[in-house]
């Protein structure tokens, strides 16, 4: 047997250990005693470090009541998983990026399919964990601090949590901010990957522990072919994602190279009352909101002729979960197959807050006028662009082709429409500014942002 033979073979008994510990509801001093070892030499056991001599493995055979070089019934490690509370065991996943965006609907839906959920944090001076705040405290929801930055952070946690399942979200994932600081993203979103991967391994759960590497629609770039699909040759045109390029060849490096299930989602852009505010999408729906309501003049914004293949987010968590329980590792486009402009986007959601718009005029000329909606703004100019939030080089035609996840995953790309979508939104930043009152304090203005110098 190979060294990484007999390190795989360590993990998998100190794992089917550790799930008929639980099961039974035994301590380690417990299984300590019934084998006649000390609880230091169990503890060693179980982290899969030391190796399983066959005494071992038939003293604790014996004492768990169970062939532990076998895995116990109805504990798989993917195929069917409708239901994962087994045996009193839960499967364990662990999510980088849980206070983001997807990271929190992620959280949620696992924690709904009864997964024991782990969640890596960053130290912040303010504590700004909205988007879970809902979750903390509930029993199989936890949090570790780490950072994509630091190998020893992950490893430990990894070590610690030692999951079923990673979920690898974390990324500096504004593109424009990545003109910014490149150096930052290439060593959080490219090295990144590299790390978690090398964790898995380090802590000897490659057979064992299948990844979920969120990749990004924006590998295709200044795109080659409209739709984009899953063969469509990639042309990264922004420092974020040439860092996402290498996250998604490294994981299918390591596929290949050590026969892991690591995947990558390729999803094209997906939003929801959670986005992050410089998003394009958010930034519109929070001033639509704000201007029907009074409290900004203006909307100020870059290329409004872009095209994206906009979806929900909520929707979308499902496909990264799906795609890890698959037979064989896979790499999968998520999208709707439906494309708008940045210009249309606006048109809807401002209607959703009861203003009609009028674009006319080109390029940084281009403005939406007010046509019907409330008396006070009709004739206004709602919209305007500023050369400010143009990107050094911008992605303008992105449009993906879903085929492969609706036949494989049984996906329904459609479950929520653009329309449904941005009204959701809409709704969602009118409540939340009618809340603020007439305190708030508008944060979008143009002339905020360049005097602060706030990121675009
Ligand atoms: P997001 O809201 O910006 O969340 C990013 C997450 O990464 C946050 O939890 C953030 O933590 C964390 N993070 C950033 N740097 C980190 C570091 N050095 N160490 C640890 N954590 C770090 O992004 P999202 O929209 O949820 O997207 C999730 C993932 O999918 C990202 O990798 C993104 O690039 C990718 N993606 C997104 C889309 C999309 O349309 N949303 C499309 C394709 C791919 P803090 O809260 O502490 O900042
Ligand atoms: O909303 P955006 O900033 O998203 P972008 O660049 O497409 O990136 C998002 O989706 C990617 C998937 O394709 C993810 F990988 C990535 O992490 C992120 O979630 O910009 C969308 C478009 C761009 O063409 C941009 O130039 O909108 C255009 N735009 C026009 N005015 C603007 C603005 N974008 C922003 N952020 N702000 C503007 O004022």
């Amino acid at each position: 047997m190979t060294r990484e033979e007999k390190a795989r073979l360590n993990s998998f008994v100190a794992k089917n250990v550790n799930m008929l510990l639980e099961e039974k509801g035994m301590t380690q001093r417990e299984l300590a005693e019934k084998v006649g070892k000390s609880e230091a030499e169990v503890s060693r056991w179980l982290t899969g470090r030391n190796g399983f001599s066959k005494t071992a493995i038939a003293r604790l055979s014996v004492a768990l009541g169970h062939d532990i070089t076998t895995r116990p019934v109805g504990l798989g490690t993917g195929g069917n998983t409708d239901n994962i509370v087994k045996h009193g065991n839960r499967k364990v996943a662990l999510i980088t990026g849980v206070t983001g965006q997807d990271g929190s609907y992620l959280s949620e839906f696992l924690l709904e399919k009864g997964y024991e959920v782990h969640g890596i944090i960053r130290r912040s001076s303010v504590d700004f964990r909205e988007r879970i705040a809902h979750l903390e405290g509930r029993p199989n929801f936890h949090l570790h601090y780490a950072d994509m930055s630091d190998s020893m952070s992950i490893v430990k946690v990894i070590d610690t949590v030692r999951p079923d399942e990673v979920y690898n979200l974390a990324a500096q994932s504004h593109v424009q901010v990545s003109f910014d600081s490149p150096e930052f993203t290439a060593d959080v979103d490219a090295v990144g990957v590299l790390r978690v991967l090398e964790a898995v391994r380090a802590c000897h759960l490659e057979q064992t522990c299948r990844i979920y590497q969120a990749s990004t629609s924006e590998l295709y770039g200044k795109v080659e072919q409209v739709p984009q699909n899953e063969n469509t040759p990639f042309h990264p045109y922004s420092p974020y994602a040439v860092a996402k390029l290498y996250g998604f060849w490294i994981v299918k490096e390591y596929r290949e190279a050590y026969n892991m299930f690591c995947c990558s989602g390729i999803l094209f852009n997906h939003e929801s009352e959670r986005r992050g505010e410089t998003f394009v999408t958010r930034k519109i729906t929070l001033a639509a909101a704000r201007i029907a309501q009074g409290h900004q003049d203006c909307l100020w914004l870059g290329n409004l002729s872009s095209l994206r293949d906009w979806g929900y987010a909520k929707d979308y968590v499902e496909c990264m979960w799906l795609i890890l329980q698959q037979d064989k590792p896979e790499d999968f486009v998520i999208a709707t197959g439906v494309q708008h402009s940045v210009r249309e986007f606006c048109y809807e959601a401002f209607k959703c807050a009861g203003i009609t718009l009028e674009f006319s005029g080109e390029g940084l000329e281009e403005k939406g006028i007010c046509v019907a909606g409330p008396k006070n703004l009709v004739g206004k100019t709602l919209v305007a662009v500023s050369e400010d939030f143009y990107r050094p080089t911008d992605v303008v035609n992105l449009w993906g082709d879903p085929t492969k996840a609706k036949a494989k995953l049984k996906w329904n790309p459609n479950k929520t429409s653009f329309e449904q979508l941005v009204e959701l939104m809409v709704k969602h930043d009118m409540a939340k500014v009618a809340g603020e009152g007439a305190a708030m304090k508008v944060r979008t203005n143009l002339a905020e942002y360049l005097e602060k110098g706030i990121v675009r």
